[in-house]
């Protein structure tokens, strides 16, 4: 899964003709690289970033998932339920909810829709998770979640072989939970039988395990954690550099058979 950011960070703001352009040709090129999903956010999740409205991440995200459709299976990176919506009308076949389905009504979308469904772990909120994360376990409390979102997917009418699993690294977790989720990897979620999506790039923990703030030295760890992600059972691997992490994986899977 390619990552396409369409916040105004990373374009000017994400409206033009020429921010669409250059998101379409980033897209095609993730997807020349290997990548089999897209995946667009117009909200940043960064801890204390401020919140958009609907509005404005649908202004955001729409063209670009309209000039995709067709092209992409496209994912939309959303917590927001009519953002999902209108995502899904437009083109998107997956919703990455990093809210983790907390909205009920995004089930609601979901079964409406018939849309695939990412359900990530998150501790609190974008804006509080980073303030200092405790667990009895870790590791039981994000299974524990999985069970929870599992039963209520299916209550709602989401069937279960619509849904992927992801830990939410980086997500109210310290460096010691990211490691100790990555560590138990083929632990989590067991009961499931529902594929694990990992998103691990670039994120501020490799950052720390190495002892340097450059976010250009966080690329090459990346890749190595993708290549031990798939060896110990995920499947779905949301990444900046998708050549690099590709072929990680196909080297990986050479080994695995
Ligand atoms: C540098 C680079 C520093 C990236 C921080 C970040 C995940 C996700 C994000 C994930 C799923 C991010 C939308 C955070 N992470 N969706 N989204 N899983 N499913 N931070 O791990 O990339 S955004």
């Amino acid at each position: 899964m390619g990552i396409l950011n369409v916040t105004p960070d990373s374009f000017s703001d994400g409206g033009s003709w020429l921010d669409v352009a250059a998101a379409v040709a980033h897209a095609e090129q993730m997807l020349a690289e290997g990548a089999e999903i897209i995946d667009i956010g117009g909200e940043s999740t960064r801890p204390g970033a401020t919140p958009v409205s609907e509005a404005e991440e649908l202004r955001r995200v729409l063209p670009i998932i309209a000039a995709l459709a067709g092209k992409a299976v496209i994912s939309v990176d959303t917590m927001k339920p009519a953002v999902a919506r209108e995502a899904c009308a437009a083109g998107a076949a997956i919703i990455n909810d990093v809210g983790g389905l907390r909205d009920p009504v995004m089930l609601e979308v979901a079964a409406e829709t018939g849309a695939g469904v990412v359900a990530m772990h998150m501790l609190g909120n974008p804006q509080t998770m980073q303030v200092a994360p405790v667990y009895a376990n870790v590791v039981a409390e994000v299974d524990d979640f999985f069970c929870q979102i599992m039963a209520r997917a299916v209550r709602s009418g989401v069937p279960a072989a619509r849904l992927v699993f992801d830990p939410g690294i980086g997500f109210g977790k310290t460096v010691e939970h990211n490691l100790e989720l990555l560590r138990r990897l083929p632990g989590i979620g067991v009961g499931m039988s529902r594929p694990l999506m990992l998103g691990v790039s670039r994120k501020s923990f490799i950052g720390k395990v190495l002892g340097s703030a450059r976010m250009e030295d966080r690329e090459w760890p990346t890749v190595a954690l993708t290549s031990y992600g798939r060896e110990h059972g995920a499947r779905i691997f949301r990444v900046h550099e998708v050549k690099a992490n590709v072929e990680a994986l196909r080297m990986t899977e050479a080994i695995l058979g």
